[in-house]
């Protein structure tokens, strides 16, 4: 005995086709609504279950014995109707822009996500005011999370302590001391940094310090031949401190420079560039060899966001040590970007500097001045 289904739009047209491939002797043994099949969406209709006793159309082997007759025209029309449906509805599939939705629903999940993760994830008590606090003064969530579940876990928290004492203390603790630039024997500082992060504004606030503080003679090099101005700019610091100034139009120029004025600091300016100008990058690595730099430091401006802050860090740096100096500290809202930043980077951090003021606007960076930052929301 063979068993088939049919289906078609209608009954009566999953009979018709049940007949013509198994002949009018075919049995019915059930009819009904077929059943969806997702992947054949558009399969909706009626089926039938048809058995019959009789050698069919095909034989077992695949070959025809007999001719059926001709299908219906009404059943054929039917049925190109379906298929006409069928790839219309598939097309409009593959080619309708869901993505808009698509980033809806996501962005929906993650924000439940991590409001499930805070509900379960944060602990209660003192913790969770931290986690709050740091969230709100933009930290990123993974440190945030990081320092509260550090803090639950302590044995020794003083009962008493305030939250800005907590804040403060567990901040510093993940901070390294300062370690700004050393004179105690003569030295080459590199500046590097994106542009406009303050490398020539903070050359000449450390010239003045150097060179007006510490009685140190200083020489100031730009390699800044690129910006319109950006030699004048320097020029005019150079002239008000009274300390020599070199244009260096090639890297390979600085050696000489060095020789011929010799300094117990030099300090070398770098143009700005974006970090994905590959010239620029290979411009450093050729300036930071001919200078022999001692040291390089970084300027990173603390407007910034956290993950562009840390990518920008390693493109500049690349595989050499840097210290780090976070400028524009008075322009940022927040202090969470740098902390997090920081935090992440784990670099030494020379210095900050908190306003365009040549030479006042420059500190040396104290983890506890760092960690104010957060927890009183000034630096
Ligand atoms: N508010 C504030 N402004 C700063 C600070 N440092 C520098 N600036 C200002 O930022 C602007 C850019 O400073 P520059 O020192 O020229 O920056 P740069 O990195 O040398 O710029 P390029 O050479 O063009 O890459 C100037 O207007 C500075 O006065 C700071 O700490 N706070
Ligand atoms: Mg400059």
């Amino acid at each position: 005995m063979i068993v088939k289904r049919y289906t078609g739009k209608t009954a009566e047209e999953a009979l018709i086709l049940a007949k013509w491939e198994l002949g009018e002797e075919a049995i019915i043994l059930s009819s009904g609504k077929a059943r969806d099949r997702w992947w054949k969406f558009w399969e909706t209709g009626y089926q039938v279950l048809v058995a019959t006793d009789y050698p069919t159309a095909k034989d077992r082997d695949g070959t025809r014995v007999a001719e059926p007759p001709p299908l219906p025209q009404a059943v054929v029309s039917s049925l190109e109707e379906t298929a006409v449906t069928a790839y219309a509805s598939t097309d409009a599939l593959m080619t309708e822009d869901r993505s808009a939705e698509l980033s809806q629903v996501l962005d929906l999940l993650k924000g439940l996500d991590r409001r499930l993760d805070r509900i379960e994830g944060i602990p209660a008590g003192r913790a969770e005011e931290v986690y709050d606090w740091l969230m709100q003064e933009e930290v990123v969530d993974n440190w945030a999370r990081r320092l509260a579940h550090e803090l639950a876990q302590a044995e020794d928290v003083p009962d008493d302590e305030t939250l800005e004492a907590t804040i403060t203390r567990i901040v510093a603790d993940h901070l390294a001391p300062p370690q700004p630039i050393s004179v105690a024997e003569a030295t080459v500082v590199v500046l590097i940094g994106p542009t406009g992060s303050g490398k020539t504004t903070t050359i000449a606030k450390l010239a003045a310090y150097f060179h007006l503080e510490q009685k140190k003679s200083v020489l100031l090099i730009t390699t800044d031949t690129y910006r319109v101005a950006a030699v004048e700019q320097i020029k005019t610091y150079a002239e008000i401190l009274g300390v020599p100034l070199e244009v260096a139009m090639r890297p390979q120029d600085i050696p000489a420079m060095v020789h011929k004025n010799p300094a117990d600091v030099v300090l070398i300016d770098t143009a700005g560039h974006s970090v994905n100008h590959a010239l620029y990058m290979a411009e450093i690595q050729t300036i930071v060899q001919y200078a022999k730099a001692r040291e390089i430091l970084l300027t990173l401006p603390a407007t910034m966001g956290p993950t562009t802050m840390v990518e920008t860090a390693h493109r500049l740096a690349g595989d050499r040590a840097v210290k780090l100096c976070i400028t524009k500290v008075d322009e940022a809202h927040h202090g969470g970007a740098s902390v997090s930043a920081l935090l992440s980077l784990g670099w030494p951090l020379a210095y900050i500097t908190d306003g365009q003021g040549v030479p006042d606007d420059i500190r040396v960076a104290f983890p506890d001045t760092i960690a104010q930052w957060i927890a009183k929301g000034v630096c």
